[in-house]
């Protein structure tokens, strides 16, 4: 599923970024993604 929002990122580099927590039961919920930085 993928699912876009706008985030205003101070000054992260453009590409894409892992985003998941240590959390077992998170990551089966949702919380195991990719977030692909944009170039502004
Ligand atoms: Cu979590």
């Amino acid at each position: 599923m993928e699912r876009r929002f706008f985030l205003q990122a101070g000054s992260v580099l453009p590409g894409l970024r892992m985003y998941h927590c240590h959390i077992l039961e998170h990551e089966d919920q949702g919380m195991m993604a990719q977030i692909d930085f944009l170039p502004r």
